[in-house]
């Protein structure tokens, strides 16, 4: 062996003897973390919460053992966040739509039509205006890590192709528990019906419902295909997901464990925002290859929808979030291209 080699092991050796040696003497100790999250394992956010668990084990020595829990296993995004703040679970991710009981701000990201694409969300969440957005949990016994990415919402149906406005009259379609949509989907002619996710795939089989909105990665992973046979891109809404932590939990963390738990999120959602959208192209492929019947929005007619949803800014800027709102426009206009 020569002598380079010798070295080479002598100091990969060194490094990995060290290694552990680091960590441990780091505050650091054995921990069990349980994460909540609604969509199944095979989703993009079942990948990232994967990504996410590795992580952390990589930059504790093993110590911060974050076990997933799927399907809405653990309840749905609003049984949670009651969870986190009561301090019966330590994490989970879910859409920042379904906190408005909590802090009523987080609604105005579910305005239609507000972000032209990924980068202008990606700015405004992680810039200043969706960091002041995050601290405002702690008050309320939460902690936000970071944004994932939900996606832009599309329409799925079981009734008609949409390619105009018209085509939702009277359609029963799910939405998310949040005055926001109610008031956008009733002004676009559909009935909303505010629901749990976990309760969604149900009430479609069933008929409960006719229709809902997600993005077509939620649409893939939750077979909602199987029970729709109509998607229209519309589109309609950017959704992000935030990654929270008990208030309660991560007081009692040292110092040294809330900066991997900080770093490896950070991380995570680098992974999951890629990851997303590079499943997005393919979803979009394999839900026609299922048979859904995929058709896009003029130009036109979403400038009808845009049209028609504008007295939902004036109702919320007149329900106190006058402020807000004009805060989000500007930090979108600065990243936006002209
Ligand atoms: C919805 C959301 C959900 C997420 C998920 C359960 O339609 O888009 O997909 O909240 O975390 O409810």
């Amino acid at each position: 062996m020569t002598l380079f080699r010798k070295l080479l092991l002598a100091t990969g050796l060194a490094a990995a003897i060290l290694a552990p040696v680091a960590a441990s003497a780091q505050d650091v100790k054995p921990r069990i973390i349980r994460f909540g999250y609604g969509l199944s394992e095979a989703s993009n956010q079942g990948r990232a919460v994967k990504f996410f668990s590795e992580e952390l084990a990589k930059r504790s020595g093993g110590k911060l053992k974050l076990k997933g829990f799927g399907d809405a296993s653990l309840g749905s995004d609003i049984q949670m966040q009651n969870a986190l703040i009561g301090g019966a679970q330590e994490m989970m991710v879910g859409s920042t739509a379904t906190l408005v009981g909590i802090v009523k701000d987080f609604g105005v990201y579910d305005l239609p039509f507000l972000f032209n694409d990924e980068k202008e969300a990606d700015a405004v969440l992680d810039g200043p205006f969706g960091q002041k957005l995050i601290a405002s949990l702690n008050e309320k016994g939460l902690v936000g890590l970071v944004y994932w990415e939900n996606g832009f919402r599309n329409l799925t149906n079981s009734k008609r192709p949409v390619t105009k406005i018209e085509d939702l009259n009277g359609i029963k379609l799910r939405v998310m528990q949040n005055p926001v949509y109610i008031d956008m989907f009733n002004r676009f002619g559909a009935n909303a019906v505010p629901l749990a996710f976990s309760e969604l795939f149900t009430a479609l089989e069933t008929g409960t419902v006719d229709g809902q909105e997600n993005p077509v990665t939620t649409i893939l992973s939750s077979k909602f295909y199987e029970v729709q046979g109509y998607m229209t891109i519309s589109k309609h809404v950017y959704s992000p997901w935030i990654v929270l932590a008990s208030k309660r939990w991560f007081d009692g963390l040292s110092a040294d464990e809330r900066k991997i738990l900080q770093e490896a999120a950070i991380a995570s959602r680098d992974f999951e925002r890629k990851d997303s959208r590079e499943a997005t192209t393919q979803s979009l492929a394999l839900l026609k290859e299922k048979g859904m019947k995929i058709n896009e929005l003029s130009t036109a007619e979403l400038g009808r929808m845009r049209e028609m949803v504008k007295p939902a800014f004036d109702k919320y800027a007149a329900d106190g979030g006058a402020d807000l709102l004009k805060g989000l426009q500007a930090e979108i206009a600065k990243v936006r291209q002209p």
